[in-house]
């Protein structure tokens, strides 16, 4: 039987959560960040350490479906006529190609280009919510809070990329709009390990200012009171990768 409440080890302390009222949100897994060829690269970083997110949130995606709760994926874009594209963020930095630009995985951050989307490894099952959102931040300008309203949803466990940016910006909203937020250490990445590990203490630290942190295997360890055999499924395949 579906367990009503689950609560696992956490910085700084415990993290509860009912199933049926919290949602995995997968920030920004596109081909532009994490792959070779797209905005991230564009920048001058090394796409690699992004790359480390997928296998772990991999496992997690699967036994979070598998435990039949709600799974909301996000995509950094901007229309093609980049109306909604300020030029403060179009003109922001020095890469060698600005958002709009024709790249290797077509116009850079654009809606309805390859390197848009989400990279294969994590694509969306029919049914699940994708936001496409304008800014840094997962609740600016979309509909997230009303469809997490409306599902009843009261917690959030927080995945993608990047650490600092998205998935900060989107975990100071969340905190603010009420909702409870656990982030999964390895499976949100930066660019910059000092940012990884500073961007993940600044959430936890003053008594959990702004949510939780844990590594995804003591969610995936709470989740197997859902559905053992899923995330007994999900362990065994992160064990054998690993030898
Ligand atoms: C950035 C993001 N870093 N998804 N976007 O520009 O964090």
């Amino acid at each position: 039987m579906p367990a009503d409440r689950l609560t696992l080890p956490a910085d700084p302390g415990p993290f509860s959560f009912e199933p049926a009222r919290t949602a995995l949100l997968l920030i920004d897994m596109q081909r532009d960040f994490v792959e070779r060829g797209g905005f991230g690269e564009s920048l001058g970083n090394d796409v690699g350490l992004l790359r480390e997110v997928i296998p772990p949130l991999q496992e997690v995606l699967a036994a979070t479906r598998a435990a039949g709760m709600t799974v909301i994926h996000t995509r950094e874009g901007h229309c093609s006529d980049l109306t909604d594209c300020p030029p403060a963020k179009l003109n922001r930095g020095n890469p060698t190609m600005r958002i709009g630009d024709l790249g290797p995985k077509g116009r850079i951050l654009i809606r309805g280009e390859y390197g848009h989307d989400i990279v294969d490894e994590l694509a969306p099952l029919p049914g699940e919510v994708v936001i496409d959102k304008p800014g840094k931040g997962s609740f600016y300008a979309t509909e997230l809070h009303e469809l997490l309203q409306i599902a009843g949803i009261t917690s959030l466990i927080v995945t993608g990329v990047t650490t600092e940016v998205c998935v900060h910006t989107s975990v100071r909203e969340a905190n603010d709009r009420g909702y409870e937020c656990l982030v999964l250490a390895d499976c949100v990445g930066s660019y910059f390990p000092e940012f990884q590990e500073a961007g993940l203490a600044m959430i936890a630290a003053q008594g959990g200012i702004f949510g939780w942190v844990s590594p995804s295997a003591a969610y995936l360890e709470a989740l197997s009171a859902v559905n053992p055999a899923a995330v007994g499924a999900a362990t065994s395949r992160g064990r054998s990768r690993s030898t």
